[in-house]
């Protein structure tokens, strides 16, 4: 058995002290090693986990996310078209339930047979991690030496792998007094361009634009491309959870989510997430045009439900329901003035400028520009 604090605290000297994941019992020590003694994020799902990691990887953490194999399936969008491209150096640890030959639960079977596999397929570097405390320090070097070239390098751990960590303390936040402001009018409905442009306009020496999947992240970057704007090209969903990987580790910097319904709706979790981790340099922008407009328009369910209700249920400090382009520049300014996690939807037309270009820029490249800009 590995000793869990003595693992804990070299990968502390190492540099690794930000961890997320979702709870696996074979990496529960490690995990209750993490909460007592490093700074953890408990994610809603282990894709939502990644993207965590990534954000504060943009921030200069070496991040470490923990999962059970069962949820490798659910981080197989950041993984590979998130992490990939962007080339983050992620530390992961994969539990292995379901081992061929070990006694488990039928759930569990056939993924036991396949993560290994499943993680070549990923291209991501990959050991057992040892029973034997001196080569499970060697295989830690290793690991550093992969993540040193810019790749994610996971760990497979098998049961009865850490000693026994007791859980000392688990924070629990009450949720404090919110501001919630609801649909008052009708829309003026600008175009995502509009919307964009105006917040680029605001932006200051301290802002950073994170934009979502498609057509979003494609006319900031047409607008004009700049040092502080991250193009989210693939893992759909995932850029509220990179926003908060990255304000939680830069808190001297504005962090702006630019999310569209389809992408928010594919990763809802994240907005419990975000709410409970509470970042006041975080604001987060819903470009609603109730559609999937970045694949041909096609609608989504966004209209049958509330948003800002939800965002302020989930725990946002301030959640508005935005009309105008106006009051769009007044919130941004009122967050700017008086920083609390805030969450604004806008409702905007489908379409798209035309033509329309792709960031010329390669997403590691975005990266390692970005990466400079924050530090
Ligand atoms: C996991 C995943 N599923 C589907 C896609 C394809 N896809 C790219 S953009 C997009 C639509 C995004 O819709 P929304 O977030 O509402 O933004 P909009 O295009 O309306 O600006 C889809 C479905 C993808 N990139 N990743």
């Amino acid at each position: 058995m590995i000793p869990t604090g003595q693992f804990g605290a070299e990968l502390h000297r190492l540099g690794f002290d930000f961890y997320t994941g979702v709870p696996c019992s074979y990496l529960k020590d490690l995990i209750n090693y993490a909460i007592n003694d490093c700074e953890y994020i408990g994610a809603a799902n282990e894709g939502d986990a990644v993207a965590i990691a990534a954000g504060a990887s943009l921030a200069g953490k070496k991040p470490v996310v923990l999962m059970q194999n069962s949820g490798l399936g659910n981080a197989v969008s950041p993984l590979t078209s998130l992490v990939h491209p962007f080339q983050f150096p992620l530390l992961g640890f994969v539990s292995l339930r379901g081992e061929p030959g070990i006694p488990d639960e039928p759930q569990h079977e056939l993924m036991g047979q396949i993560t290994t596999s499943m993680l070549d397929l990923m291209q991501i570097e990959w050991h057992y991690l040892s029973l034997d405390w001196g080569e499970a320090g060697r295989q830690l070097q290793h690991a550093v030496r992969v993540m040193d070239l810019n790749r994610p390098f996971f760990f497979v751990v098998r049961k009865g792998t850490f000693d026994r960590q007791e859980l000392r303390k688990q924070d629990s936040i009450p949720l404090s007094n919110r501001t919630v402001r609801g649909k008052q009018r009708s829309d003026q409905l600008p175009s995502r361009y509009e919307a964009l442009s105006l917040l680029h306009a605001q932006r200051n020496s301290s802002s950073i634009y994170l934009a979502t999947t498609g057509k979003t992240g494609r006319e900031l970057y047409d607008l004009t491309d700049h040092a502080g704007n991250f193009y989210m090209v693939g893992s759909m969903g995932c850029v509220g959870s990179i926003g908060l990987g990255l304000a939680l580790s830069q808190l001297q910097k504005e962090i702006v989510v630019i999310d569209g319904d389809g992408a928010l709706l594919m990763r809802m979790g994240a907005l419990a997430t975000i709410g409970r981790y509470g970042p006041s340099n975080l604001l987060h922008i819903l470009l609603d045009n109730n559609a999937h407009d970045s694949t041909g328009g096609q609608k989504t369910v966004s209209n049958h439900l509330d948003f800002v209700q939800i965002a302020s249920a989930c725990g946002y400090a301030r959640s508005l329901y935005i009309h105008d382009l106006n009051e769009l520049e007044d919130a941004v300014r009122e967050w700017r003035n008086a920083p609390s996690l805030t969450f604004i939807q806008l409702k905007i037309t489908t379409g798209s400028k035309v033509p329309l270009g792709r960031p010329s820029i390669r997403p590691f490249e975005v990266k390692e520009r970005l990466m400079l800009y924050i530090t």
